[in-house]
Parts: C-alpha cells; sequence; structure tokens
C-alpha cells in the first residue's frame, strides 16, 4: 500500500475504534526491543514471578510477537479507560468490609475488551484490508507484553509502577491488541513522563518495588491475593488490610490520574454490592453461593477456596470483635490454607487490647 492509503487505513480503524468505545489507539510493528526481552528475562531469573510459571513458559513468544505468531507484521494497541468516578482507596477506611481493586468491582474485563476487539477487527478484515488480510486478538492472558507495546504505539508510558501510565486517562487503562499481517506506518514511542516522581513507590504498603520500573511480583498484595494459591506469608498479612482481590494504591498515587475522567463503558463501572462488601458476609459463602455472588466478575476466576483466605486475613486486620463468630467458622474450612488464614485472624482479634 502506498503511504496515502496506509495513513487513510489507520485513520479509519482509529476512528472506529474510538466508535467501539475506546479511549486510546496506536500502531506499532510486530517486534520488541532488546529492552523488553533483556528485562522479562531478568525478572524470570530473580524468580520475581513467583508461582506464576505460565509467565516462563512461553517467554519467547511474550518477548517477540512474531514467534507467536511470525505473519504479523504490525500491532495496533488499544486502551479502554475504566477510571473510578470517587476515590478509589476510600474503601480502605472501613476493615469491617473487603475491598476489590477498581478493574474487578465491574464486569470482566476480560469479556468487555475482546468483544470490542472482535468488533473491530471484523471491520478490518472486512472494510480496510485487502482479502487475505489476517488478525488475531489478545487481552492480557495471552502471551503478549502488552504494556511496552503500548508504550511503543504510542498510547503511554511504562511508569515507575511498571504499568502504562496516559497523560489523558492516568494508571487506569486496560489494555488490548490486534496482532496483523496489515503493514500500518508505526506511531511515535511515547516519551517517559514520570520524571523524579516516586509517589507510586512510596505508596506501596509491601514496598513490593525493588527499583523503579521494577515490581517483585511476590510482595504485590494484586499476586497475592489473586495469583498464589497457598498460605500467604505471614510477613505481608497485616499490611494487606482489607484488600481482598487485587491492590490499587500505586495507580491511585500517580499524579496524572489528575486529568483522567470517569471511565464511561458502563459494564465496567462497580457493582453496588461490590464497592464494600461485608466481611461476616462474604465468609459465609460456600462454593455455590461464591460462584452466583461472582457471575461474570473476574473474581469468580480465583476460585471460592483463594477468596475465603482473603477474607479471613481481611477479617484478622479488622481490629473487629464482632468478626469473631465469621473467623470461627472459616476455621472449620475444609481447605487447609483457608483454615489456616482462620486461625491467624482469630489470634490477631483475640489478642488482648
Ligand atoms: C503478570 C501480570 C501481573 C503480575 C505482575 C505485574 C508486573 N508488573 O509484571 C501481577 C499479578 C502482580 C499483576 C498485578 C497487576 N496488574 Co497485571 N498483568 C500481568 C500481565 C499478564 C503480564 C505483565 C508482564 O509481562 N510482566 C513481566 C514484566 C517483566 O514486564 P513489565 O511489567 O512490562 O516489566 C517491564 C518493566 O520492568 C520495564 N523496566 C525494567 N527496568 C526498567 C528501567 C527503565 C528505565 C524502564 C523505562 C523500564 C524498565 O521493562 C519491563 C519490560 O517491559 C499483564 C498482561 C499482559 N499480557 O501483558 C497484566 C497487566 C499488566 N495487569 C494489569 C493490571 C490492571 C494490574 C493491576 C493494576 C491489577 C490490580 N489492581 O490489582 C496490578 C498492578 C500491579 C503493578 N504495579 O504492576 C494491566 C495493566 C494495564 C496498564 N495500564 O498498564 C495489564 C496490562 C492487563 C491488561 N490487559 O490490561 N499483573
Ligand atoms: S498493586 Fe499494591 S502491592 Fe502491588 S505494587 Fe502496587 S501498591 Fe504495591
Ligand atoms: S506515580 Fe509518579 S513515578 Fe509513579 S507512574 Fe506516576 S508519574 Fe511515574
Amino acid at each position: 500500500m502506498c503511504p496515502a492509503i496506509v495513513d487513510a487505513v489507520k485513520t479509519r480503524i482509529s476512528e472506529k475504534a474510538r466508535a467501539l468505545g475506546f479511549d486510546a489507539v496506536g500502531f506499532a510493528a510486530a517486534e520488541l526491543g532488546p529492552e523488553a526481552r533483556t528485562r522479562l528475562a531478568d525478572f524470570l531469573a530473580q524468580g520475581r514471578h513467583g508461582s506464576m510459571s505460565w509467565m516462563a513458559d512461553r517467554a519467547e513468544q511474550r518477548s517477540h510477537p512474531r514467534a507467536l505468531w511470525p505473519q504479523a507484521r504490525s500491532v495496533i494497541a488499544l486502551g479502554l479507560s475504566y477510571a473510578p468516578e470517587s476515590d478509589p482507596l476510600a474503601n480502605l477506611a472501613h476493615p469491617e468490609t473487603g475491598n476489590i481493586s477498581v478493574y474487578a468491582r465491574g464486569r470482566d474485563y476480560h469479556d468487555v475488551v475482546k468483544g470490542m476487539l472482535k468488533h473491530l477487527a471484523a471491520f478490518i478484515v472486512s472494510r480496510c484490508a485487502e482479502p487475505g488480510t489476517e488478525v488475531k486478538v489478545f487481552v492480557d492472558t495471552a502471551p503478549v507484553m502488552e504494556k511496552p507495546l503500548a508504550m511503543r504505539a504510542g498510547i503511554g508510558w511504562q511508569g515507575k509502577h511498571t504499568n502504562l501510565v496516559s497523560r489523558r486517562h492516568g494508571s487506569w487503562l486496560f489494555l488490548g491488541e490486534i496482532y496483523t499481517t496489515l503493514a500500518l506506518t508505526p506511531d511515535e514511542p511515547h516519551a517517559d513522563r514520570c520524571g523524579t516522581c516516586t509517589r507510586c513507590m512510596t505508596a506501596c504498603p509491601t514496598d513490593a518495588f525493588p527499583a523503579p520500573y521494577q515490581l517483585d511480583a511476590r510482595r504485590c498484595i494484586s499476586y497475592l491475593t489473586i495469583e498464589y494459591d497457598g498460605p500467604i506469608d505471614p510477613e505481608f498479612r497485616p499490611a494487606m488490610g482489607n484488600r481482598i482481590y487485587g491492590c490499587d494504591d500505586c495507580l491511585a498515587a500517580c499524579p496524572w490520574n489528575r486529568f483522567a475522567q470517569a471511565g464511561h463503558t458502563a459494564k465496567l463501572h462497580a457493582r453496588p454490592d461490590l464497592a464494600a462488601p461485608d466481611l461476616a458476609d462474604l465468609a459465609s459463602l460456600d462454593d455455590a453461593a461464591f460462584r452466583a455472588r461472582f457471575t461474570a466478575s473476574p473474581i469468580k476466576r480465583i476460585g471460592r477456596a483463594r477468596f475465603a483466605r482473603n477474607v479471613a486475613i481481611a477479617i484478622g486486620n479488622s481490629a473487629d470483635p464482632r468478626l469473631i463468630p465469621a473467623a470461627e467458622h472459616l476455621v472449620r474450612d475444609s481447605d487447609p490454607v483457608v483454615a489456616d488464614a482462620a486461625s491467624w485472624a482469630l489470634y490477631r482479634l483475640k489478642l488482648p487490647g
């Protein structure tokens, strides 16, 4: 395609992406520079992925878009804002409730973003490309390094908290990509705008950043509450507070959020019952009730046992003796990890003074 036609195709794709509801769109070549590859290798070599062995299993595809799909020539990077309407950390001050991170208070973003990506991909194939053009859509779960690709496509930069920050949407963007055989001119990569700021790093309750731009997932509350299924190290339990699913402290600290307007995608808006759920109520959920309560929510993915473990730790941090019966109920749980967390909680609640 001649450059003028490529530009026209990019414009059509960008307009359609925005019409579908995406807040950011950019274009990159289907390749990652040597830094992302080396840094992923370092991260894995230091064991910072913890029990997420799937990260190491497909590291080659993760750090080489063409190792995942040799025919890919371009990547279309998309961002969808989920910026909250109010203070995302307000609920941390209510220890009798559980705090769910902003991204998981509404419908599962994997489903929402994937649906939008599929619409955009179908449009590209049917309306923007020569016959034979192929596309593949990804959001989160594929071996794709979404943040460095989005930075290369110019929709933001990787901040010191390691997530992509946008000048317009702050830290609150979900990412998705379309890999395609179309040759599209890359946009300019986004420059780093962190400057001397280190607010995200000092905001972290578990000191999970060994250095700027580096995260040790094993210390991160998001990893501990969502990805890790064993007994959480007692070192981290007090710092978890009432965070029962994910953590937003480093994202919320970012000064670039001040430009963000609340996300407009209704499906991602917070469910009222997940804004400040009662810990005693959550502790009483059996498997069937857990599944019913979290239908269409990303929380369903972690299963009832991991969730109940997190609830037990939040109960142990509540300093609220009214939650002793809830902890006693979980101590009798058939899952040893849940029972262990509940014993720890009971011990804390019964400590004098
Ligand atoms: C594994 C994973 C996690 C792990 C590890 C996170 C991590 N930072 O690696 C855990 C479970 C902890 C996690 C937590 C969260 N996650 Co997560 N996660 C992923 C996943 C699947 C892979 C990320 C990855 O490749 N990590 C490996 C490391 C090595 O890569 P990296 O983070 O890009 O590391 C870079 C930096 O270290 C940098 N670097 C190192 N040194 C230096 C030096 C300089 C100078 C510079 C500039 C850079 C630099 O280079 C590395 C390579 O680019 C992505 C989806 C995907 N497929 O990409 C979602 C993803 C990153 N997660 C996401 C979200 C929303 C979260 C949470 C906010 C959820 C929550 N509220 O609890 C937290 C945020 C925690 C945090 N501060 O990162 C979003 C982030 C969106 C965005 N705007 O960036 C993603 C992109 C999913 C999505 N599709 O939207 N996540
Ligand atoms: S998500 Fe929470 S625990 Fe993880 S790095 Fe950010 S502030 Fe620290
Ligand atoms: S809080 Fe500061 S250092 Fe962290 S990502 Fe935002 S601008 Fe960068």
